[in-house]
């Protein structure tokens, strides 16, 4: 599985943290940001609404029942082909989920972010609005109890058991959002339908930038077509791997994964593009969230146009089976163009019973199809010798199947502990990044381990680092990574370089000699609030952590190394750590981690400034330290950021990344710091903070500020608190 590197590196040069935005895409869209302003939240069913009660409440069977029935309940407006949505809702859930990246953990269908733009506009997703509008009746009779982005998986793990497939079980859980989330989805000016570039081009050392996961803008994974159009099955081979790479799939969940889906339903292509209407949100009023329509009658007849290629892949596209591979490797297939003018291969002289159903007339037959992509299961090596496994073994291909698609839905969920419902199964997956129970150690043993840790002659800054380190994995993108389970202690993360791995190791040594009866997870963050404490009385103030104890520690056996590689910190503004310059500003880098964190823009400033003050910054030279009691807490860091008698230059050679801080009028060098310390003076809201932060008063808002959003971090992955 590939995915690793920096998320902010390729080779398009400086971006925005975003690339393009809605805003981009749709000057003239209703602007309801204004709205949000003053941290008014954008949610109808507010803050008290607890979705795990809601959801746990409803009538699951009931529900179930209700989606099997709409399968077949064909709609004038929107007829079903062959009578049955099954395959249309499967390509909803599909492509719901398959936003998903492992770079950044964004994307996927936690969130149900298919409704709104731009998702619900690319070109990739198109006709999925009729698939949502179908699903209306249903999410209104059920109301709060289920969310959208939950309906969108559990009806496609429907939709699968109602044509026969194997399913492997549902977690429920994902609440919904009610605006766009700011996710990055490239930066190109055109999207596919109008000639975006492909981002994967070895001629022209083009390779996908991390942590985009599709290899043209509004798509979701490949081109079906090829890549760029060029209807080549190897180069599309190569694009599935590394697009599927970054979703987290393997060759063999690759290959279950696209033939199990396209055993069902149809590619349609009936017409040329242009005789359609625009996406859902560049039309008008009147057509009420949807797009990509043409005339009524056409509809009823079939005359769709979605990708532009047509036709089935199999002669049973409502039934599971093992068609799919029988057809590819039983017939030769030849390049044709589909009368929307699509790249498509065709079986070369089908025998009549392997013809494909009219979507309307079951009477008549027309012949199957395979896109570039599924071609590439056939003529890629690799990929070949576990499609001929899957077609002499429909066991090896339902276990496969289902297995990959229960993945898929539920990867950007985190821990298994967040899955809800009665259809969660029972068997742990390493992808879960499973964690052993913990126990609660008693008062006196906290207490007693907190003045060993006193004793231990580490320092404030090295346990302080070392508790940060192993907490601030987590990512709320996909609620992986945190301090449960200790895994700062295993492959990779004891070697990442901002953890620096020879200093980590000595202080995880010591901790683990005094721990007593602590899970080192639990001894870590302890450790860690022991010396904030200290810091604090040091400073004359007394401050008291909230520690909730209880975490477990992983070994390597619960542990998928390799899945963990793509969350090493490239950067980390809170250690004042950059390995390497990225493509968009360091402090960027710093804002899109404290996003990840879940983190407010008070807590990030109150976290950056209290680690420098501190001492608990990246390496020796102590950037950013602008204290000279490091090692205390105190608000020094705002207090000397803002002092009008420091003038801050750069550092000719560091690449605007390193700045000197002398005295005004003597000229003598007082801190050295990062674009990371001096963005909270130089961005003007940044600094409107910091000056909450430094003035006279404001200590004591800044030690509040920074307990809550240090206790925040460390208990972010603590899914087990209610
Ligand atoms: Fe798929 C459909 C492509 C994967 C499932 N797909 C489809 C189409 C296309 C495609 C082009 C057509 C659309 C229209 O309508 O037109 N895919 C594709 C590609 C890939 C895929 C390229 C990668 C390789 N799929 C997939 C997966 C799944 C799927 C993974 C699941 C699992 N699809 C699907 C379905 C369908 C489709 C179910 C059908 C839909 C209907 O019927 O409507």
């Amino acid at each position: 599985i590939s995915g690793g590197g920096c998320p902010f590196h390729g080779d398009g040069g400086a971006r925005a943290l975003l690339g393009r935005t809605n805003r981009d895409w749709w000057p003239d869209a209703l602007d309801l940001e204004i709205l949000t302003q003053g941290g008014k939240n954008a949610d109808p069913l507010g803050e008290d609404f607890d979705y795990a009660e809601a959801f746990n409440a409803i009538d699951y069977n009931a529900l179930k029942a209700d989606l099997t029935a709409l399968m077949t309940d064909s709609q004038e407006w929107w007829p079903a082909d062959y009578g049955h949505y099954g395959p249309f809702f499967i390509r909803m859930a599909w492509h719901a989920a398959g936003t998903y990246r492992t770079g950044d953990g964004r994307g996927g269908s936690s969130s149900g972010q298919q409704r709104f733009a731009p998702l619900n506009s690319w070109p990739d997703n198109g006709n999925l609005d009729k698939a949502r509008r179908l699903l209306w009746p249903i999410k209104q009779k059920y109301g709060k109890n289920i969310s959208w982005a939950d309906l969108f998986i559990l009806t496609g793990n429907v939709a699968i058991e109602s044509m026969g497939g194997p399913v492997f079980g549902f977690g429920g859980g994902r609440a919904d959002v009610y605006e766009p989330e700011h996710v990055y989805w490239g930066t190109e000016e055109q999207w596919v339908d109008t000639g975006a570039e492909t981002r994967i081009n070895p001629d022209e050392g083009k390779a996908l930038e991390n942590p985009l996961a599709a290899i043209q803008m509004g798509l979701i994974y490949v081109n079906p077509e090829g890549p760029g159009g060029n209807p080549d099955p190897l180069q599309s081979a190569r694009d599935m791997r590394e697009t599927f790479g970054r979703m987290a799939m393997n060759d063999e969940e690759t290959v279950a994964l696209t033939a199990g889906g396209h055993a069902f339903g149809k590619a349609h292509g009936a017409k040329p593009a242009d005789s359609f209407g625009g996406a859902p949100e560049s039309e008008n009023l009147a057509l009420q969230g949807f797009g990509w329509l043409n005339d009524k009658e056409e509809i009823a007849n079939g005359n769709i146009t979605t990708s532009g290629i047509e036709g089935a892949w199999t002669p049973n596209p409502t039934q599971w089976g093992g068609d799919y591979f029988r057809l590819l490797f039983k017939y030769d297939y030849e390049l044709v163009e589909s009368p929307a003018g699509a790249k498509q291969w065709q079986p070369v002289n089908p025998d009549e019973e392997d013809m494909a159903p009219d979507a309307r007339d079951a009477s008549k037959k027309v012949p199957t199809m395979m896109t570039t992509a599924d071609m590439a299961l056939k003529m890629d090596p690799d990929y070949r010798k576990i499609s001929e496994r899957f077609r002499d073994d429909q066991a090896a291909l339902d276990d496969a199947f289902a297995r990959a698609w229960f993945k898929l839905c539920h990867r950007d969920m985190g821990p298994k502990i967040r899955y809800m419902g009665p259809e969660v199964p029972a068997e742990d997956l390493i992808w879960q990044d499973p964690v052993p129970a913990g126990s609660k150690p008693s008062d006196s043993a906290v207490s007693d381990f907190k003045s060993r840790v006193l004793d231990s002659g580490l320092t404030v800054s090295e346990l302080v680092k070392t508790a940060w380190a192993s907490a601030s994995t987590y990512r709320n993108s996909d609620h992986r990574g945190g301090a449960n389970g200790a895994r700062i202690r295993l492959a990779p993360q004891k070697d990442w370089k901002a953890n620096e791995p020879d200093k980590l190791d000595a202080v995880l040594s010591k901790l683990d000699e005094i721990r007593g009866d602590l899970s080192m997870a639990d001894a870590i963050v302890l450790a860690g609030a022991a010396a904030i404490e200290k810091a604090a009385k040091d400073g004359g103030h007394s401050l008291s952590l909230d520690v909730t104890t209880g975490r477990g520690d992983a070994t390597d056996e619960h542990t998928d190394a390799e899945s963990f590689e793509p969350m090493e910190p490239f950067a980390d503004g809170f250690r004042n750590y950059l390995q390497t310059k990225a493509s968009v500003k360091t402090e960027d880098m710093l804002v899109d981690k404290a996003n990840l964190l879940g983190l407010s823009i008070p807590e990030m400033t109150a976290l950056v400034g209290g680690m420098r003050a501190l001492g608990a910054v990246y390496g020796d030279e102590g950037h950013g330290v602008l204290t000279d009691r490091a090692g205390t807490l105190s608000n020094d860091f705002f207090v000397n950021l803002l002092d009008m008698g420091t003038e801050w230059s750069v550092v000719d050679e560091s690449g605007d990344e390193e700045f000197v801080g002398k005295d005004r009028k003597t000229g003598d060098k007082r801190w050295t710091a990062t674009r990371t310390d001096l963005v909270f003076g130089s961005n003007s809201q940044l600094r409107a903070i910091a000056e909450v932060f430094a003035e006279s008063g404001g200590e004591a808002k800044f030690l509040e500020t920074f307990a809550s959003a240090w206790t925040k971090v460390m208990d972010a992955d603590r899914f087990d608190l209610t």
